[in-house]
């Protein structure tokens, strides 16, 4: 069970201890060689205190993310323009619940129960990803997030399949699997709007990657030398690949399948560099991505309130189901 972990140590022994006995120092040894050996660690085994940290944040992190992330496209469940992309938005929004879930679970075996996460979150102490405060104003943007926020969390996201913390990589390889799916339904929907559309649908796709593409690329994080938590989670295994690495595998992949589409990317600096073997792409509005990270992006007041709102409508349901369980068990001792 992923909670089997779960505060078994209580808080205050979790606290960094300035002077480390030798045991201590001989288990995070053992611990060092197992990262090096490229060897998982298990929600039982010994880890520092850092390390427990950094992935809770991490995980933490992302699982909110994929909760937030159903607001702007659960927008639009209502309105697709047909049965066949109602169905694939329905299915898409669902999976993101999904994930979440996993990722709540993953993080509850490093000690954290998924109410205190969640109460970070509403508190605004929390982060999740900057892209899901920028707004969802037509049809087009469902199939530009699938294309270009889908595919930007795949590339961010396979390598996290084989972190160091086994219960978050094996959650992230059924993500993946799923996230494939989400990226593909969106480059589909796209394709059909640039392919069989009237020019008022094309213009709406153009307008749509306009909007969202800046934001999709600042998703994989400041650069590298700016980037605090990059050295120590590279060192463990955390982040198998660099934030700018990813980025450029992104650019680089996303500039063929534009062609593709039929769509310019809004940046007049894209252009290959044969000496590099990639992309050079623009400057990327650091001073926006530091403003929405801080709360104030197009959308963060709504989607924390929107978030509020379901967890204090949906109280009745936690107490009807910790109800039943109180019944049962008490059912189970009398029988
Ligand atoms: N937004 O030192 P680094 C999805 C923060 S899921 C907000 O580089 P790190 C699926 C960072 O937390 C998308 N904050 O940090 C979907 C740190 O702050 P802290 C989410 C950001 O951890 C699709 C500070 O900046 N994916 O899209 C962002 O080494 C469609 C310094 O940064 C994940 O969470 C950002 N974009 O690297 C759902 C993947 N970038 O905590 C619905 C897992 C950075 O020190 C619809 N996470 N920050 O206060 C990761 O891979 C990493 O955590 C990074 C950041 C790469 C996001």
């Amino acid at each position: 069970m992923y909670t089997q972990a779960m505060d078994s140590q209580p808080k205050d022994e979790r606290e960094p201890k300035a002077v480390r006995s030798l045991q201590e120092v001989e288990l995070e040894r053992r611990f060092d060689a197992k990262i090096d050996a490229g060897e998982f660690i298990e929600a039982k085994d010994w880890m520092p205190e850092h390390y427990r940290k950094t992935l809770l944040r991490q995980i933490s992190q992302h699982a909110h993310s994929e909760i937030v992330g159903m607001l702007p496209e659960g927008n639009w469940i209502t309105r697709a323009p047909t049965l066949k992309r109602k169905a694939i938005l329905l299915a898409k929004v669902q999976d993101e619940g999904g994930h979440g879930l996993y990722l709540y679970a993953a993080a509850e075996t490093l000690g954290t129960s998924r109410d205190e996460m969640i109460d970070a979150l509403h508190a605004g102490k929390a982060k999740y990803s900057s892209i899901f405060n920028y707004p969802t104003l037509t049809w087009a943007d469902i199939g530009t997030i699938g294309w270009l926020v889908d595919g930007a969390a795949i590339m961010n996201q396979v390598p996290i399949c084989r972190c160091s913390y086994a219960p978050y990589a094996r959650a992230m390889i059924r993500i993946c699997r799923e996230e494939s799916f989400h990226q593909r339904q969106g480059f589909d929907s796209l394709l059909t709007m640039m392919r069989e559309g009237t020019p008022e649908q094309r213009a709406m796709v153009q307008d749509a990657v306009n909007r969202w593409w800046w934001p999709s690329i600042m998703m994989f994080g400041p650069p590298d030398d700016q980037s605090p938590n990059s050295a120590q989670g590279m060192r463990w295994g955390i982040k198998r690949v660099s934030n700018d690495t990813l980025r450029q595998r992104f650019v680089d992949a996303t500039v063929e399948q534009a062609k593709v589409l039929g769509v310019t990317l809004p940046d007049p600096d894209l252009k290959w560099n044969a000496e590099r073997g990639a992309h050079d792409f623009g400057t990327i509005d650091w001073a926006e991505f530091k403003r929405v990270i801080a709360g104030d992006g197009p959308c963060n007041r709504e989607r924390l309130a929107a978030r509020r709102k379901a967890w204090n409508e949906g109280a009745w349901v936690r107490e009807a189901a910790l109800a039943h369980a109180r019944k049962l068990a008490t059912r189970q001792e009398a029988a």
